[in-house]
């Protein structure tokens, strides 16, 4: 595979509430950059993005999955995180690699539980948004109405720049009002018929279209001048403009997208190629000393693990973004954070979904997968033999917020699950998990119980431990409740 340079690269991740079309749309996503040839369905339990036993079994994403695809010699690398927010700590780790989020709306449901609380992680990890107003073709379907509701939850600065013709069941066209034509989807999806947009259309375009450009206009002085000069703007200003307005958040555009049917999937990879910040246009990484580290490929490497997963087969795999320098097999690492282990990166991997191919190099920006080391946590920064000491700023999780007690049902496997929780927790830092003396019992904390069933699959089905949980139990504390007196 082709090294792709910084300039070349775009991180997206895709959030949004539970069931809103994230894992469809990334499968369509890679579809259309050519890297699979048959779209996977989470229906049919054969997207590349969900394959671990327990989303198939409940048709839904729990854990984060890393894909690529390429689009106008781009290499647009996508998370793809669960709604359910028990796994938000899988939300903020790709948000923390991303350089934008894709939000994907549910367009006949507007905004939902999951759309507020992941816009929230993505306003503090101060990222650009872009809406994906997804399964426009259920009867229900209402853009305007989910728009409006759109504006009202996170302000006038959310601005549409394509619109449906047709959304409910049959919608096949919507007008981009960039381009200014309109895109029309064979049954089935595909490939779009670009034509002009029809005359019943025209009024309400141009009107759209003005207030669209004068808006990007003001995001740029020089801009606005040539606006003002020629009354309208190249594509290449648009593209300029439109990066301006979402890296200072104050333009989260609202694209139109069917993706159970591949329609919208191609214009918004062309949109992501064009208009999204690569990773050098986004502010580094800071160490904990302060030091800024700004993708330069001739900088000592550093990476940044956001992920740690353990799969069937494989055993552990680690997820990285390069913040600097770049990374080659065989390199020798140096983990700071735990006793500055030495690691070596054997092999270095794009992975797609559950598919992986071996690649020799990566640029700064890029996000990559390595196995087989040996002590690192998610969180860990690991470092080139020059610069052994740099500490990437660590992500912020929220606290846990649900708990139980486990038991191993083979009190000779007590030994073993105490180790493979440990484990579980430090691949994980949204689980939690102690000794309490006081209860004499293990205690596993963590953000719901979806999250604890899916610790405890991991734990039977790859660990091979069969565990039970139990309510902890209750500490015995003597209460005075009422007054006495002493005789002395
Ligand atoms: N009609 C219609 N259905 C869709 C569309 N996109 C997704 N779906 C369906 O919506 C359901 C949920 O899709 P997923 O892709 O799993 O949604 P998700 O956001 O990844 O779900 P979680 O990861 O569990 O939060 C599936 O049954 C999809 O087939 C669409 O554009 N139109
Ligand atoms: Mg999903």
């Amino acid at each position: 595979m082709k090294v792709y340079q910084t300039n070349e690269i775009r991180n997206i991740v895709l959030i949004g509430g539970t069931k809103t079309g994230k894992t469809t749309l990334a499968e369509a996503m890679v579809f259309e950059g050519g890297l699979i040839t048959r779209r996977g369905t989470v229906d049919d339990k054969n997207t590349i993005s969900d394959y671990r036993p327990i989303e198939l079994e409940r048709q839904a994403s729990v854990s984060a999955s890393l894909l690529y695809t390429l689009c106008d010699n781009k290499k647009i690398n996508i998370v793809d995180a669960p709604g359910f927010d028990d796994f938000i700590g899988e939300v903020i780790g790709g948000l923390r690699v991303a350089d934008t989020a894709i939000m994907v709306v549910n367009a006949q449901n507007g905004v939902e539980v999951g759309t507020e609380i992941t816009w929230r992680w993505a306003a503090r990890a101060d990222k650009p948004v872009i809406f994906a107003m997804n399964q426009l073709d259920l009867e229900h379907a209402n853009y305007d109405e989910t728009l409006r509701n759109l504006k009202a939850r996170f302000g006038a600065n959310v601005t549409a720049i394509q619109y449906p013709v047709n959304a409910g069941t049959g919608f096949n066209s919507f007008i981009d009002l960039l381009k200014m034509k309109m895109y029309k989807y064979p049954a089935g999806g595909g490939k779009p018929e670009i034509s002009d947009i029809p005359a019943d259309e025209k009024d309400k375009a141009e009107e759209m279209q003005a207030t669209l450009i004068e808006e990007l206009a003001s995001k740029d002085e020089k801009l606005m001048e040539e606006f003002f000069e020629k009354g309208t703007l190249s594509e290449e200003q648009i593209n300029k403009a439109m990066k301006i307005g979402l890296i200072s958040r104050s333009m989260f555009p609202v694209l139109c997208i069917g993706a159970k049917h591949n329609m919208g999937v191609g214009r918004l990879l062309e949109f992501i190629a064009g208009a999204v910040p690569a990773p050098n246009e986004m502010p580094g990484a800071k160490t904990t000393e302060g030091k800024q580290l700004n993708f330069k490929a001739s900088d000592p490497t550093a990476l940044f693990i956001f992920k740690t997963s353990i799969e069937a087969h494989i055993g552990e795999i680690s997820f990285f973004k390069v913040y600097s320098g770049e990374i080659v097999e065989a390199q020798d690492m140096i983990n700071p954070s735990r006793n500055h282990t030495k690691e070596r990166i054997s092999q270095l991997f794009v992975v797609n979904g559950k598919n992986r191919d071996k690649v020799e190099k990566f640029m700064p920006g890029d996000i990559g997968a390595t196995i087989k080391l040996k002590n690192v946590h998610t969180g860990n920064t690991l470092n080139s033999i020059k610069n052994p000491d740099d500490i990437i700023e660590p992500t912020i999780y929220p606290e846990p917020k649900f708990r139980v007690a486990v038991k191993a049902k083979n009190a000779a496997d007590d030994e073993k699950l105490g180790a493979a929780i440990n484990e579980l927790a430090r691949m994980d830092p949204t689980l939690v998990f102690e000794y309490s003396r006081e209860l004499k019992q293990l205690i596993l904390q963590g953000q719901g119980e979806l999250q604890l069933n899916f610790t405890k699959w991991i734990i039977e089905n790859l660990e091979k431990i069969s565990i039970d949980y139990l309510a902890p139990r209750i500490p015995y504390r003597e209460t005075i409740t009422k007054t006495a007196k002493a005789c002395i």
